[in-house]
């Protein structure tokens, strides 16, 4: 019996992801847009973690300028209404090209209306806005959420929000940015793990050097990011890396590799990861499942958000 993509997913089957994370998406999403609006605002100013400004130098921002300045140019009532209508998913033109951005310009859309809020050019949350009940148990619940967590609940909703015609939207196609201050190549150890094809994806992924980490990967090899579905096939993943990856910091800490059936190599690794938005202020614990085809190539990686700091020691070791 050979893996296929589905059954390579269920390696080491013990890891506690952060179930709570989507959980807290989905009793978000049963609120009211006000609701919605006001306890995101909460959250993010309460968050104590600044977002920084350099993140931006990262995201491409050309292609929100338009709907940005348009936005800037409302009506106190307009702007509100179109902040409504986002988190609503309303069938309006602003709506469908928010759509259309890629994660990193979705949150640098909101960064810069936050910053535009805090001076009052944008309308901002009323001060004495009360959530309703069921809201504020939801800010409850993110607030008890560990740091990285309560971020990764910030990104899904704010990449959820806007309106898709249908599921297969055509991207707004980014131009692939010459990389611009590529990383540095750093050589990174991993406690317990020697693989070759684990260390460089490492590397590569932090010198934003996506070409060569794609290569690592099987023909029809695949990456899983936390709570999503798998993208499959080289192509595809390099695209998915040059638009969610830049930036990235990746710090693999330990590791453990045990054989598989069909001469299968299957590889945990735990450690953290930052992002560009809040740099060394916020690591986000991870696992990343490796499991690696007969010829050493990625036949799966799959990352995911760990339930709790504890996890990072879960190896599978103790049985
Ligand atoms: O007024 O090895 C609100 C992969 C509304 C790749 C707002 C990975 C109200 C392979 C929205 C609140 C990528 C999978 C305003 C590794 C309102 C790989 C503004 C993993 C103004 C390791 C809100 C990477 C704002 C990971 C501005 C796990 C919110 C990366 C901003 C995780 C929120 C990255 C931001 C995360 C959140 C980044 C900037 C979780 C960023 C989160």
């Amino acid at each position: 019996m050979s893996f296929t993509i589905e059954s390579a997913r269920s390696i080491f089957p013990n890891t506690q992801v952060a179930d709570r994370v989507p959980a807290t998406v989905e009793s978000f999403n049963q609120l009211s847009a006000e609701d919605q609006l006001a306890l995101l605002w909460f959250a993010y100013t309460e968050m104590g973690v600044t977002i920084t400004p350099a993140a931006m130098q990262a995201v491409n921002m050309v292609f929100a300028e338009n709907t940005l300045t348009q936005i800037k140019q409302m009506s106190t009532s307009e702007q509100t209404q179109v902040m409504c209508d986002l988190v609503n998913h309303t069938d309006t033109p602003i709506c469908r090209t928010y759509s259309s951005f890629g994660t990193n310009i979705k949150l640098g859309f909101w960064y810069q209306l936050s910053e535009w809020m805090k001076l009052l050019i944008v309308a901002p949350i009323p001060k004495g806005y009360k959530l309703s009940a069921k809201a504020s148990d939801v800010l409850q619940a993110i607030r008890q959420l560990e740091g990285g967590q309560q971020l990764t609940v910030l990104q899904n909703i704010v990449v959820s929000m806007g309106y898709a015609p249908t599921c297969g939207t055509p991207k707004v196609k980014e131009p692939v940015v010459p990389p611009k201050n590529l990383a540095p190549r750093t050589k990174v150890t991993i406690k317990g793990i020697d693989n070759l094809t684990v260390l460089s994806y490492m590397e590569n992924m932090n010198a934003f050097d996506f070409q060569a980490a794609v290569a690592l990967f099987a023909q029809d090899g695949a990456l899983k990011p936390p709570f999503e579905e798998p993208i499959v096939g080289q192509e595809n993943i390099l695209a998915y890396m040059r638009e969610e990856c830049y930036g990235l910091k990746l710090m693999p800490q330990r590791g453990v590799s045990e054989a598989a059936e069909g001469e299968f190599t299957q590889i945990k690794v735990t450690g953290k990861v930052q992002t560009p938005w809040f740099g060394e202020s916020v690591g986000i614990n991870l696992a990343w499942r490796f499991l690696l085809n007969p010829q050493g190539k990625i036949f799966l990686v799959a990352i995911d958000l760990l339930a709790s700091p504890k996890e990072l020691m879960n190896l599978g070791l103790v049985r």
